[in-house]
């Protein structure tokens, strides 16, 4: 039997950023650039195979052949023969994974769909498939395959409890094209979050706790892995040093392996210098921190309250100083904001000297306790039941209204920032500085440019839009001041 698995892209973002407001008009040079650029950093920066599909690619039940579609990559093949086709699902790009399904079952082939979107929202899910797995399908994708041998597939598979992470079960690339991506080494250590900030969902779909699987598999994987390929690992945890003792204990069994690797982790880490020491010595060159708000009034708005306001710049300096580059994801338009937080932000980078500074728009994913609370508020800028309406974007639209921010200063205001922070000068002194891997850094900051660039231009574009819509519309997202002071922020 023939199974493929398709990865759908998105509408822009790290999947390759194109402007949302494809109509808008822009010169024949601008439009040459876009789509150069857009080519060059969807392959060179971000482009990692989807794990999910790598763990369900690599069940293996008798008689069963599956194969990956990276849409990233590959054209559909809707000519071909299949027994089944299994879609991941992402709430940003639920409009492009329910059209593959469309298409699929058009010509009679049988379609499941599972992910975080069907996790979260099976009941809206349910009309475009034949078949759903709500939650990590770690072990119902055996079943979905058996009962799929059996002609007996099921409408829906969900377990009761969360999948023990302490049984082997070996990762393998082998429906990957290996050398088209950046690096193949992901590797998952753990899942679930301690922590419950309000924009985000991991702790809602993955359990509010971390489950760890045994160190000596992971070591096994890192070991079978460096055998097909040789480039940086990517631990795609959310929180790597969450959990002290297995973190320190994971990476010093790492050490003799001399890998190179990179990661997500808390502030946290920075006061952890037993964590900290395992990870530089065991080849970590860069890790992603979610640093969001500067401030504790901003991150306490979103229930971030691991990340102190008064350890946070001798947090980052303590993770440079051990060789690690720092990617500092921010947020700006988070509750506590004022039109003073793009100045803090600016002077926060510059301070701690951090190699790539992500400055995120807030978010609301639908499914997330903030978007409840946003709908509540009356702050969404999009319908909330349509669920086509929220899709990934690198920042480029404003999905809701700023609490103390009026709409058009806040963004002519992340402008300024963006427009200060990312540009040649910056991107060559920050390479020149990073404490480990400078090229990947200035190609980073490089990409940036290009990147916020487009987002200024989209974010204007939806202002002027904004401003054109009729009277009621424009006074609903209210586009004067409700409490914002009157000067812009400049630099
Ligand atoms: C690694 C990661 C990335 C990487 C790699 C992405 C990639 N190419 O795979 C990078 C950094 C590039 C990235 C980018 C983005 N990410 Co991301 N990312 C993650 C992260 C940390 C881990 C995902 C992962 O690999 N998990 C391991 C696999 C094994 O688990 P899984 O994906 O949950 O899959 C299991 C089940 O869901 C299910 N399943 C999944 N697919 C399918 C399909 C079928 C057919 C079946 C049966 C089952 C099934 O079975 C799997 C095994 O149990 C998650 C957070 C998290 N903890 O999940 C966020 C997460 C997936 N990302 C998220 C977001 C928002 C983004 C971005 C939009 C960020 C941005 N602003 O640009 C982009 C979008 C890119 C894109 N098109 O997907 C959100 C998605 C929310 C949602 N409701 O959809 C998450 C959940 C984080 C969050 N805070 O909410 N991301
Ligand atoms: S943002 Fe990070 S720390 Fe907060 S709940 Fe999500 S995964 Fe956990």
């Amino acid at each position: 039997m023939r199974v493929l698995l398709v990865f759908a892209r998105s509408a822009s973002g790290v999947d390759g950023p194109r402007s949302v407001f494809g109509d808008a008009p822009v010169s024949r040079f601008t439009k040459f650039k876009d789509s150069v650029l857009q080519r060059l950093i969807q392959r060179a920066q971000f482009a990692v195979p989807p794990m999910a599909l790598m763990v369900l690619s690599s069940i293996e039940v008798e008689g069963v052949e599956q194969r990956i579609c990276d849409m990233r990559f590959d054209e559909l093949p809707l000519d071909e023969r299949w027994d089944l086709v299994g879609i991941t699902v992402h709430t940003g790009a639920a409009r492009e994974a329910f059209d593959v399904a469309r298409r699929f079952r058009a010509r009679g082939t049988k379609v499941v769909l599972g992910g975080p979107h069907v996790t979260l929202f099976p009941d809206l899910c349910a009309n475009e498939a034949d078949s759903l797995v709500i939650g990590e399908a770690d072990d119902l994708w055996r079943v979905v395959l058996e009962d799929l041998k059996r002609g007996a597939l099921k409408a829906r598979y969900q377990s009761d409890a969360l999948p023990d992470l302490s049984i082997y079960r070996p990762v393998s690339k082998r429906a990957l094209d290996i050398k088209r991506y950046f690096t193949t080494n992901l590797i998952q250590t753990s899942r679930g979050c301690p922590y419950r900030c309000d924009f985000c969902n991991v702790y809602v779909m993955n359990g509010n706790r971390s489950r760890h699987r045994p160190i000596e598999h992971v070591v096994a994987e890192v070991e079978r892995f460096l055998k097909e390929d040789k480039r940086i690992f990517f631990f795609v945890d959310d929180t790597i040093n969450a959990d002290r003792a297995y973190a320190t204990e994971l990476f010093t069994k790492l050490i003799p392996y001399k890998i190179q690797w990179v990661g997500q982790a808390t502030t946290l880490l920075g006061q952890q210098p037993e964590v900290l020491e395992a990870f530089a010595k065991s080849g970590c060159k860069g890790l992603l921190l979610g640093i969001e708000g500067v401030t504790d009034a901003a991150n306490h708005s979103h229930r971030k309250f691991q990340n102190k306001e008064n350890a946070l710049v001798r947090n980052v300096k303590a993770i440079r100083q051990a060789g690690i580059c720092v990617y500092g994801s921010f947020i700006y338009g988070l509750d506590g904001d004022t039109l003073e937080t793009p100045r803090r932000l600016y002077d926060f980078i510059e301070e701690t000297e951090i190699d790539v500074p992500g400055i995120n728009v807030l978010r609301p994913i639908p499914g997330t306790a903030l978007f409840d609370r946003l709908a509540a508020e009356g702050r969404l800028m999009f319908p909330k039941d349509d669920i086509y309406a929220f899709r990934y974007s690198w920042g480029q639209e404003l999905l809701c209204k700023p609490k103390n921010i009026s709409i058009e200063d806040f963004i002519e205001s992340y402008c300024d920032l963006t427009k200060k922070l990312f540009t040649f000068k910056n991107a060559f002194k920050r390479a020149l500085n990073a404490p480990a891997i400078p090229h990947a850094i200035l190609m980073f900051n490089l990409a940036y440019i290009q990147m916020y660039g487009l987002s200024r231009r989209d974010l204007r574009q939806q202002l002027s839009r904004l401003k054109q819509t009729s009277p009621e519309r424009s006074r609903s997202f209210s586009l004067d001041a409700k409490a914002s002071p009157n000067s812009a922020f400049r630099l």
